[in-house]
């Protein structure tokens, strides 16, 4: 197909990136555009664009490409993905969830003060036209399966997705003590893997897959989700013991349960081999040079350095 990786071993994954998220933020561009009022959709704009490295998009276009589809078949569904991980940006940087360092950069720091009330409302139209998005500008896509999409997306995004881990992660950790494995991944699973997994979902939908493919593809985001999160536990570690002269700890965030904390340093990167391992077995059936945007993505959230 064309865009595919080319009919050899090597695999470039950094020019797939590029090229994905270039085709990512150009119509990312055009779907939001200035229109009346103004200032919602400038907020829109400035939040949406302002970097991320496009994991769920890349994920979603790569799934559709890896069972046969053409990559424009899944971009506006890979747009929404992103419109609804921004909105869920922007509402996790208000003050009210307590969060110390803004994401993006600067790209939220309407959320500071006084424009608390046009973050809200950003994220809030950002969610609303991501649906609308998603079932006008897909082309060639039955009612039902538009339908079964919209109930997809909406699954991922509310209690029974990324609300859920939202509301497990502010009730378990405010009673302020240690907790178990169980409810660190439930809170995993939800906030991050469950976004990550409609992604892959609704690429490999799109992509014309049958239901066994879909489902190792759904599989495989959700140990990626998992493997994420695990990393990210890793080098809050390894990032605050690596900050010589600077308070240590201060991106570990004090009695905040992580997988170091319940497993060990080397019981958590054992556990991130694992979750990477059994991810890629979950594509173990596809073609493997079609397979490789994917088993690279995996690879990138494992070895990635912050
Ligand atoms: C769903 C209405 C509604 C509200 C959201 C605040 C909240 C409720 C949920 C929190 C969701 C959240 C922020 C989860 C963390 C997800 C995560 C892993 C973020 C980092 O993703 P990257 O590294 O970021 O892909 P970039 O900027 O690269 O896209």
């Amino acid at each position: 197909a064309m865009g595919g990786p080319k009919a050899s071993n090597y695999f470039d994954f950094k020019a797939y990136l590029i090229e994905k998220a270039n085709k990512v933020n150009e119509a990312l561009d055009q779907a939001v555009s200035v229109k009346n009022p103004p200032m919602i959709h400038e907020a829109m704009r400035y939040s949406l664009l302002a970097g991320g490295k496009r994991v769920r998009p890349i994920l979603c276009i790569a799934a559709c490409e890896l069972v046969g589809g053409e990559e424009s078949n899944s971009v506006p569904a890979a747009c929404a993905v992103e419109m609804i991980h921004t909105m869920s940006l922007i509402h996790d940087d208000l003050p009210c969830y307590g969060q110390r360092d803004l994401r993006r950069g600067k790209a939220h720091e309407t959320t500071k003060s006084s424009c608390e009330d046009v973050a809200v409302l950003a994220g809030d139209s950002l969610l609303a036209f991501s649906f609308e998005y998603i079932a006008t500008a897909t082309k060639n896509v039955s009612p039902a399966k538009n339908f079964s999409r919209s109930r997809r997306i909406s699954k991922s995004i509310g209690t029974e997705g990324l609300v859920a881990g939202q509301v497990a992660d502010f009730v378990i950790n405010g009673e302020n003590q240690m907790f178990g494995l169980d409810q660190l991944e439930f809170i995993h699973i939800h906030k991050t893997a469950a976004l990550l997994e409609a992604a892959v979902v609704l690429g490999a939908i799109l992509g014309g897959g049958n239901p066994e493919e879909v489902e190792k593809l759904r599989r495989f985001a959700r140990c990626i989700g998992l493997l994420f999160q695990v990393v990210d536990d890793i080098l809050d570690v390894t990032k605050s013991s690596e900050e010589l002269g600077k308070t240590a700890g201060k991106r570990s965030c004090g009695g905040k349960t992580t997988y170091p904390k319940l497993m060990g340093l080397d019981g958590a990167r054992e556990f991130a081999d694992k979750l990477n391992k059994d991810a890629k077995n979950q594509l173990s059936e596809f073609d493997r040079e079609k397979a490789a945007p994917l088993l690279a993505l995996a690879d990138y959230i494992a070895y990635r350095q912050n």
